[in-house]
């Protein structure tokens, strides 16, 4: 399976990368329909769309490969330290419009598609998002390195090609019904596979030692079952400059090696069978958010993207010749969270067992070429092996584990003497409930930095979940503020915005987000105001006609446009949300509330649950029961609507945020780690109501307490509450809206009578209420009545909303990543 030798040719075309097609209308008709007539196999007469689709994101590829060949040559002749990002998630979102705006092809493919008697726009829509995310952390990894690119930095993002992503949501009267993502069916045009460069990986067996003749001991790792990762290339463009860095995801497939001593032996059906487990491994994403599943599958996943990464760059991306000692000039692994951390064993043995280095040699390498970022600051989510699984399905790394330990735990000892509870706190292995390996303590130990993802995250992180670390090494803390990419949620994701902006400040601000601050000025220009107000209003005709198409459903014009869409979780409090509709609703139906006053609100939910957490499904079937009930009630006509779209994704974002009014943040402070879609609203020019927590903190300090709706109790305040003992009750005994709300909902009114419908969230919530919903419900009330108020002054609204542009420019992913290559990477760009 190794690289053939390197030709060599005379020819002129063979002595560089091939050039990219004319950036023609003729140029690119060509090569559309070369793909169509070739690749295809049909005539433009009798293709299919998907044939045109597939056709079109060829040729589109076609441009990206030489800028992708010429990118991969200019490194190899030139080699630097690069970063490898290892994430089990990319949440890519769709590509092909991505590709155009990179290489500046959009007008060009439109004029093309016209020639052919075709439209972009319905070829556009064809295309299947790869959704190999969950949400926040797997978009990140993806706008990481789209600004990587766009940065001209050395990377290789590495990961796993699910062959089905995260799942598709469906609604049955109201309750969700997952349906699987086969996102490959209908072909994968945007990667190349390689399927003769194959990496065994390999598992379970037992490890033997021997003491060789220099008197050492020498472990061997006689695995018992082994599976083959193949290379997948996604090509990431940069933003217009001609680089194009890859994207390395692998799969799963059975060694042929295997296969044959089973079909030897005679046994024809478990050899088969054998496949299918090797296969596994890659099939399917877990959809789990900020709660892992301690499944063995999923430690599969995750030792098997790892190897094959690391070994792909020690063999594959580094020359023959390659002195390990060098390593750290070379490499810098990103870990995204703790699912990559047990490569840390793996480099580990890898330089002990195969390039035959001391524990101490390959420990003082493995020590630099490591960073860690932790996206969480729920106990909950912290991952832990059983130490029982590693055993078994990892005996060499766990070993590996246990001496790392000894050696960490003696600097303990050294520098903190008889502290006995601090080494036990400290320990890489825990004790409870069972003996397990605590990942964020490896990951941390043999890190060069940890970064929280947001201000507060990373101080909590010191001050709370890695206290003790943070004592021994301070300066191994850091912070690295989220942040998006300005390409896709942008530019690409608000044309209307962006001719604006472009008009005004020109055309730099897409590379450089920064820039937006020009804008500030203009928030006080009544003319600038009135047109920034038209693309709000356009991006709301053009949501309603998507939400319309995709879901039927029918979105009232001229309302607010309240939005809160991220994954359904207890912390983010999508119940405080629902609690704030059905106060307007009962204040309404009651007579309390003159309709008059109230400002005509249409809230839109978008969330997906994991499929195991019981809860979050309740809460989803509440807000579809009180959607239905509230839509269809004639007192509340015109002034109340909830859309809730099933199946929120990437491409849903790129289309709901533009419109936005409002964003909803309202985390329980201290428990959502950053938020990147609050980041992504801002920029579009929706106002934030939101809690002190995550980046919205940032945010806030940003734009300016006027331009913000802050409520809500703040982190220390929640500590403290907590610690003297929180009673749900109370609130909801001595606040008889919030009464009257839970009653309402108790009653059985938006469940058709049935009161045991929602009995479990409402119980939660009366006698558990872990992430105080209640406590922080008056206030939230408050602070919409202030967002009322704020919007019926459309002139004021609209200076808030430009300064929320113009003053979030820092959100950029590129500042994200020119912060990691300054202070944690030490890398150069544009070699
Ligand atoms: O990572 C995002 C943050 O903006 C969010 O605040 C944070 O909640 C999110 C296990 C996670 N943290 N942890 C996860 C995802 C999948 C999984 O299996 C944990 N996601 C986050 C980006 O920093």
């Amino acid at each position: 399976h190794e690289r053939g030798p390197t030709l060599e040719s005379t020819h002129p075309l063979a002595l560089g990368p091939v050039t990219a097609p004319p950036h023609t209308v003729d140029g690119f008709v060509k090569e559309f329909l070369r793909e169509l007539n070739y690749g295809q196999g049909v005539p433009l007469s009798r293709s299919s769309l998907n044939d045109q689709y597939m056709a079109l994101a060829r040729t589109v590829r076609g441009y990206l490969t030489a800028r992708w060949l010429e990118t991969a040559t200019r490194r190899r002749q030139s080699p630097h330290k690069m970063v490898g990002y290892l994430s089990a998630e990319y949440l890519l979102g769709r590509q092909l419009d991505n590709a155009l705006l990179a290489t500046d092809l959009s007008a060009i493919a439109e004029e093309a598609m016209k020639v052919c008697g075709l439209e972009l726009d319905a070829l556009r829509q064809a295309e299947v998002e790869p959704g190999l995310g969950n949400g926040g952390l797997g978009r990140l990894a993806a706008c990481f390195i789209d600004s990587l690119a766009t940065m001209d930095a050395p990377c290789v993002g590495y990961g796993i090609r699910y062959e089905y992503g995260i799942f598709k949501q469906t609604f049955v009267d109201g309750r969700q019904v997952e349906v699987p993502d086969n996102w490959l069916s209908m072909g994968g045009p945007w990667e190349i596979a390689h399927p003769e460069m194959e990496v065994p990986v390999h598992f379970g067996g037992h490890v033997e030692r021997a003491t060789a003749d220099d008197g050492r001991e020498r472990c061997t790792w006689v695995p018992d079952w082994s599976v083959l990762g193949i290379r997948y290339n996604v090509m990431v463009p940069g933003y217009q400059n001609g680089v194009v860095n890859t994207l390395r995801l692998w799969r799963a497939i059975a060694t042929r090696a295997f296969d044959l001593d089973i079909f030897n032996a005679g046994d024809y059906a478990s050899a088969v069978r054998s496949q299918t487990v090797a296969e596994n491994i890659s099939k399917v994403l877990y959809p789990e958010d900020s709660t892992p599943q301690g499944k063995e599958l999923r430690l599969q996943q995750q030792y098997f993207f790892v190897a094959c990464s690391i070994f792909d760059f020690l063999k594959h991306t580094q020359p023959t010749d390659l002195d390990v000692r060098e390593l750290p000039e070379r490499i810098i692994f990103q870990l995204n969270d703790t699912h990559p951390v047990i490569g840390i064993p793996e480099l580990m043995r890898l330089l002990i067992d195969d390039y035959d280095l001391t524990f101490e040699e390959a420990w003082a390498i493995t020590k630099q070429c490591f960073a860690y970022t932790c996206h969480t600051l729920l106990p909950e989510a912290l991952e832990v092996w059983p130490v029982s699984l590693m055993e078994r399905l990892l005996p060499r790394h766990m070993e590996i584990i246990y001496q790392i330990n000894e050696v960490f735990l003696a600097e303990v000892r050294e520098q903190f003497p008889g502290d006995e509870l601090r080494v036990r706190r400290m320990s890489i292995i825990g004790d409870h409930p069972e003996r397990s390996v605590r990942m964020a303590h490896l990951a941390t130990v043999a890190s060069v930095k940890v970064n929280g993802v947001a201000e507060l995250h990373s101080q909590l992180l010191r001050d709370k979940v890695l206290a003790d670390f943070s004592e021994m090494w301070p300066e191994k803390f850091t912070n690295v503020t989220n942040g998006v990419t300005p390409r896709r949620f942008v530019r690409q994701a608000n044309p209307f915005l962006s001719k604006l902006i472009t008009d005004t400040i020109g055309v730099g601000w897409v590379a450089n987000l920064e820039r937006v601050r020009e804008l500030e000025t203009y928030a006080e220009d009544p003319e600038f105001r009135a047109k920034f107000r038209e693309v709000k209003a356009a991006n709301k005709t053009r949501i309603a006609a998507v939400l319309e198409r995709r879901d039927g459903i029918l979105l009232p014009e001229d309302h607010l446009l309240d939005v809160m869409v991220k994954r359904l979780h207890e912390y983010k409090r999508q119940m405080l949300k629902l609690l704030h509709i059905v106060t307007l609703y009962e204040g309404i139906i009651s007579g309390d509330l003159d309709p008059a006053t109230v400002t005509p609100r249409t809230v839109v939910f978008g969330a997906k649950a994991a499929p195991g957490y019981r809860m979050a499904k309740e809460i989803i079937f509440l807000i579809n029961s009180v959607a239905s009930v509230i839509n269809n009630d004639p007192r509340v006509q015109g002034k109340l609507f909830i859309a809730f779209p099933a199946n929120y994704n990437v491409t849903l974002a790129e289309r709901l945020i533009p419109a936005a009014d409002l964003s909803e943040q309202i985390s329980l402070a201290g428990k959502e780690a950053s938020g990147t879609g609050n980041m992504k609203f801002a920029l579009n020019g929706a106002l934030t109501i939101g809690t002190d927590d995550g980046a919205n903190v940032e945010i806030r300090k940003l734009v300016g307490d006027d331009n913000f709706f802050l409520f809500g109790m703040t982190e220390p305040e929640v500590a403290d509450l907590q610690a003297r003992g929180y009673r749900p009750t109370e609130y909801y005994e001595s606040n008889e809206k919030l009464r009257r709300a839970i009653n309402l909902i108790d009653s059985g009114h938006f469940t058709g009578g049935n009161r045991e419908a929602a009995s479990m969230v409402i119980g939660d919530l009366l006698y558990n209420d872990r992430f105080l919903v209640l406590a922080d419900y008056q206030a939230y009330l408050d602070a919409q009545a202030e967002v009322e108020a704020a919007y019926a002054d459309q002139e004021a609204w609209s200076r808030s909303a430009i300064l929320n542009v113009a003053r979030t420019g820092f959100f950029s992913s590129d500042r994200s990543m020119r912060d990691y290559i300054n202070r944690i990477w030490h890398i150069q760009t544009g070699f």
